[in-house]
C-alpha cells in the first residue's frame, strides 16, 4: 500500500445476498475510489452473526459477497478485500474499545433499537456492542475516510468519539476517521414499504431486489412496487415516498436528474414508469451478474485471493494493535 494515499475502509455484512440498496448506496461508489486511495473492503462476517445465521448459508454468502465485490469492479490486486474473521485483530481491538464505550452511547443507537425489536428472541450482547466492533474495524487501519450510507452515520460518529476518547486518555494513537460522502450515493427504500430502507434480511422477498435476481424477477418486483393513488411521476419523498424511491433508483442507474425523469414520464401512468425502472436496473446489473457467474467457476482463484488479502490485512492490523496493547499496559512478549 502506498504511504502517501489516504486510507478508506468499509464493509458489508454477508447476512444475505446484497440488495440493490447496498449496491447503489455503497458498492457502486467504492469502485470509483480504488485509484485515488488505499482501500480496504471487508466482508464483516463477525457482524453478521449478531443475528442468527445458518453456518452453511453464511459461508456461501461470504464467498459470494467477495466475488460480488470483484464482479462490481473492485480489483483484488489494488484493494484489500478480505473476511473480517480472518484478522483476529478486529476482535482483539473491539474488546479494548468495549472498555472505552459507554452503555448509554450504545443504548442510543437506532440500529440496535430496530434490530432488537426485529429479533426480540435474541437480543444478545454482540448486537448491543456492534458499534464498538465497527469502531475497531475502522480504527485498526488508521482509516482516514469511511464511505457509508446515511443509515450508518450514527455508528461512524460513535467510532470518532471512541477514537478521541482513547487518544485523550493514552495519547495520540488513532486517526480520527471522517465520513466519505459520495456524490451519487443514495438511500434506497423498500419496494413494499417505502418508509423503511431496503434490507437484505427483509423477510418479504418482494421488498428488496437482490443483486443476483434474474431479469424476470426484477421486472415482477418492480411491477408490484408500492406507489400511491395519484398517477403523477413527481419527486416528493414526503408525500410520494414510493414513486420518489423508484425515481431515485432510476436516477442512479441512468444518471438522469429528477427533473429529466419527471419530463420523460409526463402524462404517462405508473405502469410504463415501473417497467422502465426495472429495465434500467436489469441493464445496470447485467455486467456484474455475468462477471459473477464467471468467477463462481474458478474456486482456486477465489481461494488465492482470500488467502493473500487476509495476509495483507493481518500485517496492516498488527501495527495498530501492538501500539494499542502497549498503550493500555499489556506486557509485550520479548523477541
Ligand atoms: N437501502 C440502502 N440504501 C443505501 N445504502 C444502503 N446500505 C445498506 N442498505 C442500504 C449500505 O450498504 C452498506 C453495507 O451495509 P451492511 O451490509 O453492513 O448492513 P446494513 O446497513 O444493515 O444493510 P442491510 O441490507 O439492511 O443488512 P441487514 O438486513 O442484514 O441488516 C453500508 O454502507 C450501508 O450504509
Amino acid at each position: 500500500m502506498s504511504e502517501q494515499k489516504k486510507v478508506i475502509f468499509s464493509g458489508m455484512q454477508p447476512s444475505g445476498v446484497i440488495t440493490l440498496g447496498n449496491y447503489l448506496g455503497a458498492l457502486k461508489n467504492w469502485t470509483n475510489l480504488q485509484d485515488e486511495y488505499n482501500c480496504l473492503y471487508c466482508i464483516v462476517d463477525m457482524h453478521a452473526i449478531t443475528v442468527r445465521q445458518d453456518p452453511a448459508v453464511l459461508r456461501k454468502n461470504s464467498r459470494d459477497l467477495l466475488m460480488l465485490y470483484i464482479a462490481a469492479g473492485l480489483d483484488p490486486e489494488k484493494n484489500v478485500i478480505y473476511m473480517q474473521s480472518h484478522v483476529s485483530g478486529h476482535a482483539e481491538l473491539a474488546w479494548i474499545l468495549n472498555c472505552f464505550t459507554y452503555m448509554g452511547e450504545l443504548n442510543r443507537m437506532t440500529q440496535f433499537k430496530d434490530k432488537s425489536q426485529k429479533h426480540s428472541d435474541n437480543v444478545n450482547v454482540g448486537l448491543f456492542a456492534y458499534p464498538a466492533l465497527m469502531a475497531a474495524d475502522i480504527l485498526l487501519y488508521q482509516t482516514d475516510l469511511v464511505p457509508v450510507g446515511v443509515d450508518q452515520k450514527q455508528h461512524l460518529e460513535l467510532a470518532r468519539d471512541i477514537a478521541i476518547r482513547f487518544n485523550n486518555t493514552h495519547g495520540d494513537t488513532f486517526k480520527v476517521p471522517e465520513p466519505y460522502i459520495s456524490k451519487v450515493g443514495a438511500k434506497i427504500m423498500s419496494l413494499q414499504d417505502p418508509t423503511k430502507k431496503m434490507s437484505k434480511s427483509d423477510e418479504d422477498t418482494n421488498a428488496s431486489v437482490s443483486i443476483l435476481d434474474d431479469p424476470d424477477t426484477i421486472v415482477r418486483k418492480f411491477k408490484r412496487a408500492v406507489t400511491d393513488s395519484d398517477t403523477v411521476v413527481r419527486f416528493d419523498p414526503e408525500n410520494k415516498p414510493g414513486v420518489s424511491n423508484l425515481m431515485t433508483i432510476y436516477s442512479v442507474a441512468t444518471g438522469m436528474t429528477m427533473q429529466q425523469i419527471e419530463t420523460e414520464f409526463e402524462g404517462q401512468g405508473y405502469g410504463s414508469f415501473k417497467l422502465k425502472v426495472a429495465e434500467a436496473v436489469v441493464e445496470e446489473l447485467r455486467p456484474l451478474q455475468d462477471k459473477f457467474k464467471q468467477l463462481a467457476k474458478d474456486k482456486t482463484y477465489i481461494d488465492t485471493i482470500i488467502k493473500k488479502n487476509a495476509e495483507t490485512a493481518n500485517y496492516l492490523a498488527a501495527k495498530t494493535l501492538r501500539k494499542v496493547q502497549k498503550k493500555v499496559g499489556f506486557v509485550p512478549i520479548s523477541r
